[in-house]
């Protein structure tokens, strides 16, 4: 029986089905922490070491399992640590609810401890934002917060001043808020776009000569719909980062992923078709996509604001993407001419072959690719992979083929670092069974990297693999390709993770010899609890562009005149692979 406010919610968010929320106490919210204690067989409160952790954390969890994710923080600097987090889950369009305190109800806005309106920070992040007034206020504000962040897809925050947690239900009902007046029932729509759309795609895409299509996140429950769409097409489908698992990659019309960090097939994919089929997505790198006016193009998606944002498309349809397709496909004819798939399918054979290679060297220091080949060699059809941003994400989306029945994720449109191991969390919490692997940077790593003890404390046999080239990769390179600079700011102080996860409890293992990588790796998946590879590589090794452009390599020569650290190892290293390339 609720109590108090705090009960009331907690009792509330267990109506919605919530089953787990991540957080870290405080003075601000001792209430909630009560109620939590007292009601833990229903919900249960994971423990983090950063609020930040518990917000990527609630993120991660919402992309995992389509259910809201919950983050609770204290008030001021736990809620203020929310932020990115929550900003993660704002930008890739996923339910959270954020719970937070706040100062005494009746000493807010007077320069009191912790004095931050959180309400008033969150403004831009939340789709609904409230502050709870008293007890009676709490049920019908908290149906409304999770009901939004599913319906709209998106962040819903709920602060409560510290004192009104703790206080009994019953006082203070205004007359007009009637017991009971709101429900937890949460009511689906058909999401289905209207049938003249429907025929006018059909027309469009039956028409094309040469048809792409790029699937996203929005395709990630389509999978089936999408390789019967490819066939009838003779369509190769381009994956942007989110939609990596929505098709496998031993489907032979995925090209792989697109972008700087794609694929030569999937960009010459999209140089090259004339109609354009979008399935749920709003991949941000517009250079990619076909010029406007060289496509026709569809685009299925849920959310009809977004309908047009990246293409001149000349049809939206507004609907799920597995329902869309079904409704589509008895409409599509099959291609008889095969030539553009054929084309993007010899493509994928020579870059297949190509990421083999560069997977399998040999060669000391050993290369990044080594290690995520090596992983995705030997990663269960029931993984859940997570990667950082990086150019961790770069070896992550082209080495680590998807198998049938795998999640893969990371920050797509915030594309913050050190999402990978809170992902990964949230992902083992969901799914105590399945494999669950981060893949991440050491700079993204240890931005987060107390939360291994998280791992520990709960029995979660998270493994991390950590691609350690004591630098910030990514940003290194940005600064030579893309502005001609040598590099600046970027090196890191080298950290012992082995040790550091022993430190934590957990099992640690360094990697330095490529020969030795698969062997370790195994080692280390088949390993009970949670495990650190601290693989340690090549720096020297450039995330190039599938396709390098002319300024990209005037850029690069440039930096490396202008006194670019160590510039004779990297023309050498970028020389040699280009040389092997050619081979
Ligand atoms: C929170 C945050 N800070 C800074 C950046 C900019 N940034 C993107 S990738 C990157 C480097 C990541 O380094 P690391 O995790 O070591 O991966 P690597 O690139 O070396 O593989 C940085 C600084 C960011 N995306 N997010
Ligand atoms: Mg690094």
């Amino acid at each position: 029986m609720a109590h108090t406010a705090a009960d009331i919610l907690i009792d509330t968010l267990r109506d919605w089905g919530v089953e787990v929320v991540f957080g870290l106490p405080g003075d601000g919210i001792n209430g909630i922490m009560e109620a939590l204690r007292t009601r833990q067989d229903a919900v249960r409160f994971v423990q983090v070491r950063h609020e930040e952790s518990a917000a990527l954390m609630a993120c991660g969890y919402a992309k995992f399992t389509g259910k809201l994710g919950v983050c609770l923080a204290t008030s001021g600097p736990g809620g203020l640590h929310l932020l990115n987090g929550l900003y993660d889950a704002k930008l890739d369009q996923q339910p959270v609810l954020a719970i937070t305190g706040m100062a005494y109800h009746d000493l807010v806005s007077t320069h009191t401890q912790q004095d931050v309106e959180l309400d008033k920070i969150f403004m831009d992040v939340a789709k609904y934002n409230a502050r709870v007034m008293g007890p009676t206020h709490v049920e019908n504000v908290v149906d409304l917060a999770c009901r939004t962040a599913l319906a709209y897809r998106g962040v819903s925050h709920v602060t409560i001043p510290v004192d009104v947690q703790e206080m009994e239900a019953k006082t203070g009902r205004s007359k007009r808020n009637v017991p009971g007046h709101t429900s937890d029932v949460f009511a689906r729509s058909a999401r289905l776009p209207a049938e003249d759309d429907l025929r006018r795609a059909a027309e469009v895409l039956n028409a094309g000569r040469r048809v792409a299509i790029l699937a996203g996140q929005g395709a990630l429950g389509a999978t089936a719909e999408l390789e019967q769409t490819a066939e009838i097409l003779a369509a190769p489908i381009v994956k942007a980062l989110l939609g990596k698992a929505a098709v496998p990659d031993d489907n032979p019309c995925t090209t792989g992923t697109i972008g700087l960090l794609g694929t030569r097939p999937s960009q010459e994919a999209l140089e090259g078709c004339d109609t354009l089929l979008m399935v749920g997505t709003s991949f941000p790198y517009i250079e990619f996509l076909p010029r406007p006016g060289q496509a026709r193009a569809v685009q299925i998606e849920l959310d009809p604001m977004r309908v047009g944002l990246r293409y001149p498309v000349e049809i939206g349809l507004v609907g799920d993407s597995r329902r869309t397709l079904r409704a589509l496909l008895p409409m599509l004819k099959p291609k008889r001419d095969r030539g553009f798939l054929e084309t993007a399918q010899q493509g994928m054979k020579d870059w297949r072959a190509l990421m083999e290679e560069q997977g399998t060297r040999r060669d000391t220091p050993m290369k990044p690719q080594v290690v995520a080949w090596e992983l995705g060699q030997r990663l269960r059809a029931d993984a859940i992979v997570t990667s950082d941003s990086g150019t961790i994400a770069t070896w992550w989306a082209r080495h680590i083929p998807v198998r049938r029945g795998q999640m893969h994720s990371l920050s797509g449109t915030l594309a913050t670092m050190a999402n990978g191991l809170p992902y990964a969390i949230a992902a083992q919490v969901a799914y105590p069974q399945r494999q669950v692997v981060a893949f991440v940077g050491d700079g993204g790593f240890s931005m987060l990297m107390a939360d291994l003890a998280t791992c520990v404390k709960y029995g979660l046999p998270v493994k991390v693999v950590i691609i350690k080239n004591n630098t910030l990769g990514q940003i290194k390179w940005e600064q030579m390709v893309f502005l001609g600079n040598p590099e600046y700011g970027c090196d890191l102080h080298p950290i012992d993770f082995a040790a550091f996860a022993r430190a934590c409890g957990a099992t640690g293992i360094t990697i330095e010899d490529p020969a030795q990588c698969g062997p370790a790796l195994e080692q280390a998946l088949t390993t009970p609890g949670p495990v650190v590879v601290e693989a340690v590589v090549d720096p020297f090794v450039p995330p190039m562009p599938a396709k390098v452009t002319l300024e990209q390599t005037r850029k690069f020569a440039q930096s490396l005149i202008s006194g670019q650290p160590n510039r004779e190892r990297i023309a050498l290293t970028v020389l040699r692979d280009r040389i092997r390339e050619l081979l």
